[in-house]
């Protein structure tokens, strides 16, 4: 991968990874009162499908499930907006009313979720389906699991749609490892649908390497990933969790640094911002 391209991922994984950490300590301090669904760890996901989306110039449906800070940034959500979400204002992006689970803008064709774990499947599929825009679908290895999602993968492939189905596979249902879940995965699911499946690391030039064919055919990517943090709130069970950014940030060097900088400070200051129009 060009290390640009690897920059620019960065970039945004940076933007991501920063806001994660500011919603964590206003979550310490009870600036936030709300459940929130933090995806540190998880963020180079967002960071690459949408900077891959940007250089083919293609803004898809984006049909996220409950942890999706990221993906609201990534795709280019105004922050402003996410952190009085977040806050419960009128002037968060779903108007205060979606918290940190059902984050909606249709400025970034991004449609909140229900709660329902893996309605965003049937729905995105759905939705392009009817319009045939590409769309992305990002699902937890556990709401991968629910019938209706199966029902779906099937539709996509059945109707060749430009749907690209990710899964953000952080090994747990809340608590619950895969393995004592299942003994089957995604990847196999998707190809007994004729779809084509890959099981792939949040690397972003694994990423990368699979993008051809986004949005030219059905195809689904199981991702491995780490989240830090508790499923929700700010605690976290250990620090020898292997954090993706925190090894482009070593393997990028400098201008990585420098890159996390800016965010940081910047980042810190918009919510400083924010927190004293209270
Ligand atoms: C149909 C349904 N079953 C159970 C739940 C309760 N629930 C909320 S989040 C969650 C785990 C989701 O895990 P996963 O989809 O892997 O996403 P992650 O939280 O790991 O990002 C469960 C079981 C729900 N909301 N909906």
């Amino acid at each position: 991968m060009n290390k640009n391209f690897r920059l620019e991922i960065f970039k945004k994984a940076s933007l991501c990874r920063n806001f994660e950490e500011q919603v964590i300590i206003n979550v310490n301090n009870k600036n936030i009162k709300i459940p929130v669904y933090v995806s540190a760890g998880q963020e180079f996901i967002a960071a690459a499908i949408s900077t891959i989306c940007k250089k083919k110039k293609i803004k898809p449906l984006i049909f996220p499930q409950h942890r999706c800070h990221s993906t609201y940034l990534a795709f280019g959500g105004n922050i402003i907006k996410l952190i009085d979400e977040l806050l419960g204002r009128e002037s968060g992006c779903t108007k205060g009313k979606g918290g940190s689970a059902s984050i909606h803008s249709k400025d970034i064709n991004m449609f909140g979720h229900d709660g329902l774990m893996g309605s965003n499947g049937p729905i995105g599929v759905g939705a392009c389906f009817a319009t045939k825009n590409p769309t992305v679908i990002f699902l937890g290895d556990a709401a991968a699991e629910e019938d209706y999602v199966l029902g779906a993968l099937g539709w996509a492939s059945h109707k060749k749609l430009p749907i690209l189905f990710i899964i953000e596979d952080n090994n747990f249902s809340i608590l619950t490892k895969k393995s004592v879940r299942r003994n089957w995965n995604m990847k196999d699911v998707a190809r007994a649908f004729k779809l084509e499946g890959y099981d792939i690391k949040d690397d972003p030039r694994e990423i990368e390497k699979h993008s051809k064919f986004f949005f030219k055919k059905p195809i689904l990517l199981n991702i491995n990933t780490n989240r830090i943090y508790w499923h929700a709130g700010g605690g976290m069970d250990s620090n020898k969790i292997f954090d993706r950014f925190e090894n482009e940030k070593k393997i990028l060097g400098i201008e990585a640094i420098k890159i996390n900088e800016y965010y940081k400070k910047n980042i810190e200051k918009l919510w400083k911002l924010q927190l004293e129009k209270q």
